[in-house]
């Protein structure tokens, strides 16, 4: 008896048990409430059968499964429209339209045959899936879709991911468990995973992917591992995805018999374009090549005395004639060069501005060092109008706590967008060069560095899938407001309850400048763990090369701390527009979060506070850690609201988060306090442990740093 009570008592708690794991990122399609409910269901009550507008191509295919999928968990399965139902129809059409582009779409509520219908419609298929997508989010996050007229078009033409995977499944700077890209059963099986990873990227517009690490090896562009990737871009074409390759730039000497890479010399050029015929017969729709040539030890033209364009045009070629692009990264610098790291991208490809053919793009990262928790804009955007110019942020938060920490992206990449390069004036900003308009620009790309993993929940933490889904969203629109975005995401990844979604929202909203507190304020920057970088360590130096080093970038000493890129210094600040350098250059104009990004300053130096700038950081940790305390006990409260499951994932996280940030403060106090020999400000307490004590911390198997 007991036995039969506990096993039905098992049997009606399942479906309320049921645990999710973060699977389903944004696309869950829960039940809509049931007081909302009726009227949702009103006006999808049917989905109309293929037709002439539609036919069956596989993306509509998809798109229509999409929505049956979505609308039969919303509000529950739609009927066919040939059964009989009056209003409430759902029609996908595929229709001429100017404004639309490619992948632009059109949701409207019509009169079709005297029935109330929601209408979808592009010029393409693709533009019809995006906007399932979009419709689907509008029930999702509880708008009205009773009479609708919403028109949606990409302002970005490759929106893409860049995943630093490597072939042995690890990956660089990932968080998140192993590569999904199961290389080794491939092209035999392909997991049904990839079809998820399509459906969630075509969610948010992302429609390309860049499947290998830009460190890359010469093994992806063998005949092997082109089936492979031509069995993950078979997966993906209904989904509007397009696959890439990183290529290295040594590919010729390693796979193809010669004795150089020379991209002057015809046989390597021969060995390009044969390779990429190779390629496009197996992926007709291959996308192109990203390379990172000439940094951080990667091969490249200037190893033959050549130079960025010598080698990006020669590649562009190879591929230009089957419409591929070649993506150049701009993250160059080299430790012959003693010059400030900051300048060394804008250095080496300003010159070069217009001679870099059609179909190549400049990748450019937000910042002119390395995708730190801030950072200026980085030069090149705006400097170079003649080229074509992409932005590429990180995604994966190595620089930014790793997958255990709160820290919603969104913020950052907005401030990067919306900062004015006044290349033409003021209103030149970030977001017109990458979508174009700035320059007249048609080859515009966005790209982020992939945080998806093979973990369950993707990207290492529930909250990491909102800088996977705010990077595409981005994407489709540089000027679209991260707090927007950051409600939309809370609504389709918790639910529409009130009291979840704002103290959410408000949490993810400020938890990026509580990281750059606790890690790096007033415009400090690189004083991760060394390699790893993994924690603090500002006392990082020696090595093989000075700006690998923590005490580099702080310059801290008895006299006061900072980086001078004024004209006394170096003059990194020369590489803006003039108003704009003039600004960070000068004390009165600076924004205090970039203070010790272009200045070095005494430590009694005074804040618009009132407070020295010793004081002022030590405030700045400890209101990075007190931020992260708030969110534990804000995350506590919410546990009426949201899965079990979840719930305790992102409280435990928060956890190592608060012990995490109170480690920065205290290590980052003691260090730099070692040089300041100021007191703590009143109320401050003191490090919990010796400076030696956190310089003997080492963590040889910190994720995300093997080969
Ligand atoms: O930030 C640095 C990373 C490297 C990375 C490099 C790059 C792929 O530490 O791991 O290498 O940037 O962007 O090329």
């Amino acid at each position: 008896m007991r036995v039969l009570a506990l096993i039905l008592g098992l049997v009606l708690i399942a479906p309320a048990a049921r645990a999710e794991d973060g699977y389903d990122l944004w696309l869950r399609y829960r039940p809509v409430e049931a007081s909302a409910r009726p009227a949702y269901a009103a006006r999808a009550a049917a989905i109309a059968p293929p037709g002439s507008s539609a036919p069956d191509t596989p993306t509509l295919k998809v798109a229509r499964a999409e929505l049956e999928r979505g609308l039969t968990g919303l509000v529950g399965k739609p009927a066919s429209a040939a059964a009989g139902a009056r209003d409430g129809v759902i029609q996908l059409a595929v229709a001429p339209a100017k404004d639309l582009g490619d992948e632009g779409f059109r949701i409207r509520t019509l009169a079709v045959n005297g029935r109330k219908t929601t209408v979808i419609s592009a010029n393409r298929d693709i533009g019809v899936l995006y906007g399932v997508f979009r419709y689907l989010e509008l029930i999702q996050t509880r708008r009205p879709v009773d009479s609708l007229d919403l028109t949606s078009v990409p302002k970005v033409k490759l929106r893409m991911l860049n995943h630093w995977d490597n072939l042995n499944r690890t990956v660089e700077r990932g968080y998140s468990g192993q590569s999904i890209f199961d290389w080794w059963r491939l092209p035999g099986h392909v997991d049904a995973r990839m079809v998820d990873y399509a459906r969630a990227n075509a969610s948010i517009g992302v429609n390309g992917t860049v499947l290998n690490n830009v460190n890359a090896k010469a093994d992806s562009l063998t005949p092997a591992y082109i089936a492979k990737a031509a069995a993950l871009a078979d997966t993906f074409r209904p989904y509007g995805i397009r696959v890439y390759l990183s290529a290295r730039f040594s590919a010729p000497i390693e796979i193809g018999g010669l004795k150089t890479a020379d991209p002057t010399d015809p046989a390597v050029a021969a060995f390009w374009k044969a390779k990429a015929n190779e390629i496009y017969r197996a992926i007709p729709d291959f996308g192109g090549f990203l390379v990172k040539a000439n940094s951080e030890g990667q091969p490249g033209p200037q190893d033959y005395g050549r130079t960025h364009v010598d080698g990006a045009n020669m590649l562009a070629d190879a591929v230009g004639p089957h419409g591929g692009v070649v993506i150049w990264r701009a993250f160059v610098y080299s430790h012959e060069q003693p010059d400030d790291r900051a300048k060394q991208g804008y250095s080496e490809f300003k010159p070069f501005d217009g001679q870099f053919r059609d179909n190549v793009v400049i990748q450019v990262k937000n910042g002119a060092i390395d995708f730190q928790p801030r950072e200026p804009f980085h030069p090149l955007f705006g400097a170079m109008p003649k080229s074509n110019l992409g932005m590429e942020f990180q995604i994966t938060k190595e620089y930014l706590g790793f997958s255990t920490h709160l820290v919603y992206l969104g913020p950052l990449f907005e401030e990067t967008l919306r900062a004015d390069t006044m290349a033409h004036g003021k209103g030149s900003t970030v977001a017109k060069v990458v979508d174009g308009t700035l320059d007249d620009r048609k080859l515009t790309v966005m790209a982020g560095v992939a945080n998806i993993g093979s973990d369950r929940n993707w990207s290492g933490s529930q909250f990491d899938q909102a800088n996977w889904y705010a990077f595409g969203r981005l994407a489709w629109d540089p000027e679209a407001s991260a707090r927007d975005i950051a409600i939309d995401w809370t609504k389709m990844t918790f639910g529409d309850e009130p009291r979840l979604v704002k103290p959410v929202v408000d949490m993810m909203m400020g938890s990026r400048e509580a990281a750059v507190d606790y890690m790096t304020p007033l415009g400090l920057h690189h004083q991760m763990g060394e390699g790893h970088h993994y924690g603090p360590g500002p006392w990082v130096s020696g090595g093989p090369r000075a700006d690998w080093t923590s005490v580099y970038y702080a310059k801290a000493g008895p006299d006061g701390i900072g980086f001078d890129r004024t004209p006394s210094g170096s003059n990194a600040t020369a590489q803006y527009a003039p108003a704009v350098g003039a600004c960070f250059a000068d004390l009165k104009c600076v924004d205090e979060k970039d203070l010790l990004w272009f200045h070095h300053l005494p430590w009694d130096y005074r804040l618009k506070s009132g407070d020295t700038l010793w004081d002022g950081m030590v405030k700045h940790y400890g209101r990075g850690v007190a931020y992260v305390d708030g969110m534990e006990k804000t995350w506590a409260g919410l546990a009426p609201y949201v899965d079990a499951r979840r719930h305790k994932e992102v409280a435990d996280y928060l956890k190592i988060q608060r012990d995490e940030a109170q480690w920065w403060r205290d290590a980052s106090v003691a260090w730099f306090g070692s040089f300041s020999k100021r007191p703590l400000p009143p109320g401050e307490k003191a490090p919990a442990r010796s400076l030696e004590y956190y310089e003997s911390l080492k963590f040889p198997w910190a994720p995300g740093n093997g080969q």
